[in-house]
């Protein structure tokens, strides 16, 4: 089986109740589109657990991205300032803790797993091309209007409105915009538009937001 899932934002519990629902086998694999990162109490420890996962793959979401160019000064010396505050509105504090308590030899692999972390994926289940972004498809850069100049940005930051023309023949699946930007529903739901498919339920803010796990096979919703 194939599962998506998104924007974690450090909710082990809810990512081990997602975990034990869909008792994901070692055959199957799950896509996590992003945003395991930041603002819940343990993120780096779930970055951890996903790292020594062979069934699971990531996708670099804003908030690792943010890590990336902040953490590991990925970004221009005369922007370090910019970024570091960026991220602080962005719930950085509990993502920084977690590296800091890390050994230097961890601190380079979540380093070298992080930045080799794909944009986007595009993936086939049962015959259905799906592709697999945090934000933005990355080949709508320079198409799409958009105030972000920089392509990783444009994919990791920009938002996906219900407007939104996506690539023909497949299906876009997304996370980082909470589905309750497309459709009223308490609880949140995950959110099906033309051609697109939102999972982040807003389970990084907490209140009254899940975190989703859509299989991708039988299209059965899972939520925590
Ligand atoms: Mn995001």
């Amino acid at each position: 089986m194939v599962y998506v899932m998104s924007d974690i934002h450090g909710n082990e519990e809810k990512f081990d109740n997602l975990l034990m629902q869909i008792d994901l086998k070692e055959s199957d694999t799950l896509y996590i589109l992003g945003d395991i990162v930041d603002r819940g109490p343990r993120p780096i420890e779930i970055l951890k657990r996903v790292m020594q996962m062979d069934n699971v793959k990531m996708l670099l979401g804003n908030h690792e991205h943010m890590m990336l160019q902040s953490y590991f000064l990925q970004c221009k010396p005369e922007e370090k300032t910019l970024c570091a505050e960026r991220w602080k509105r962005n719930g950085c504090e509990v993502t920084i803790d977690g590296l800091n308590r890390q050994t230097m030899a961890d601190k380079k692999r979540i380093y070298e797993y992080v930045k080799n972390l794909p944009l986007n994926l595009e993936i086939e289940v049962e015959g259905k091309r799906y592709l697999l972004v945090h934000g933005f498809p990355e080949e709508l850069f320079g198409v799409r209007e958009s105030r972000f100049t920089d392509k990783t940005f444009f994919t990791v930051w920009e938002r996906i409105t219900k407007d939104d023309v996506m690539p023909e023949g497949k299906t876009v699946i997304f996370g980082h915009t909470s589905t309750d930007n497309y459709q009223e529903c308490t609880p949140p739901k995950i959110w099906y538009g033309n051609n697109m498919i939102g999972i982040d339920c807003g389970g990084g803010y907490g209140g009254s937001g899940r975190i989703s796990c859509l299989c991708l096979n039988t299209m059965q919703e899972f939520y925590a």
